[in-house]
């Protein structure tokens, strides 16, 4: 059961908890970095991408049928990040780690702005905008050597055009990241979800493994989720504005 009323009284049970948990890991989706000005996934896209569904860019199907615009999509996504930076609950996020023995964030979000605001800890489900790897041989690229604003994806040394580093649906997660995101759900004291839809998979069944084991679930999120009914405790609000009040109470 879930509770989402006089979200005050569940942001202090949830410090309460906080502060006598040992293994604590928290699962972030695109909501978290709503406030730094990344657009969330289930956002209508915006400007030159209204007309596009992330699910069929984020694709190899969509890549090797548009490289171009599936490039272009990504340059605009990562000349973003340099106009951003972590908001408030990233930094909350951060600090957390002071006040427990062990943190770990998992992380759908391929922006960088866990590690960007300090957290030492950052497993990235989906890899990252800013590497780079050949489609074919998935050989490394150097980010300094992909500028910004090309058409076309540049070529490998083997001939195979770039494509980003992230996890495109319909491709697997990495899979020593996931085991170890599937053992911490397993073996936490309190799992805290925080800005996401839970609609993907393998990500969204992360909370629901570590209800299972008998962690205490919590959900930061300004709507109810698919996640909301398993969550002990529902904290309904921007996770701008509830991390920095869980971590004033652990503080005072
Ligand atoms: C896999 C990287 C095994 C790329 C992403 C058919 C064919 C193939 C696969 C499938 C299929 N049907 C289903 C699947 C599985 C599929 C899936 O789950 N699809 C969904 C759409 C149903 N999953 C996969 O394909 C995964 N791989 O299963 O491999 C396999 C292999 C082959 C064949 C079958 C299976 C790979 C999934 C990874 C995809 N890559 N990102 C990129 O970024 O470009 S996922 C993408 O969605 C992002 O990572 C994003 O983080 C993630 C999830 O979205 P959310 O983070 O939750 O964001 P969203 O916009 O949805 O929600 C935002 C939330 O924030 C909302 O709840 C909102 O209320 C809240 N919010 C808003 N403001 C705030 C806030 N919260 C807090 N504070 C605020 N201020």
């Amino acid at each position: 059961m879930s509770n989402s009323i006089n979200s005050h009284v569940f942001i202090e049970k949830t410090a309460e908890l906080l502060k006598s948990a040992k293994r604590v890991a928290i699962l972030s989706g695109a909501g978290v970095s709503k406030e730094s000005g990344i657009p969330t996934f289930r956002d209508a896209q915006t400007g030159l991408w209204a007309n596009y569904r992330p699910e069929d860019l984020a694709t190899p199907q969509g890549f090797l049928q548009n490289p171009d615009l599936v490039w272009q999509w990504y340059d605009s996504r990562r000349k973003k990040l340099l106009e951003v930076s972590p908001n408030a609950g990233h930094y909350a996020m951060a600090e957390l780690a002071q006040f427990v023995p062990e943190l770990t964030v998992i992380t759908q979000n391929v922006d960088g702005l866990h590690q960007q605001a300090g957290s030492k800890v950052v497993l990235e489900l989906h890899g990252s905008i800013t590497a780079f790897r050949c489609f074919a041989k998935g050989h490394p690229a150097n980010t300094d050597n992909i500028e910004f604003g090309l058409t076309s994806p540049p070529k490998c040394h083997c001939g195979s055009p770039y494509r980003p580093g992230v996890v495109w649906f319909g491709e697997s997660l990495p899979g020593d990241v996931l085991s170890k995101a599937q053992q911490l759900a397993k073996s936490a004291d309190i799992f805290i979800v925080a800005g996401t839809s839970g609609i993907v998979h393998p990500a969204a069944s992360l909370p629901f493994i570590a209800k299972e084991a008998g962690a205490t679930v919590i959900e930061i999120n300004p709507e109810p989720t698919p996640i909301t009914d398993t969550a002990d405790i529902f904290l309904q609000g921007p996770s701008g504005q509830i991390w920095p009040k869980i971590i004033g109470l652990l503080k005072s």
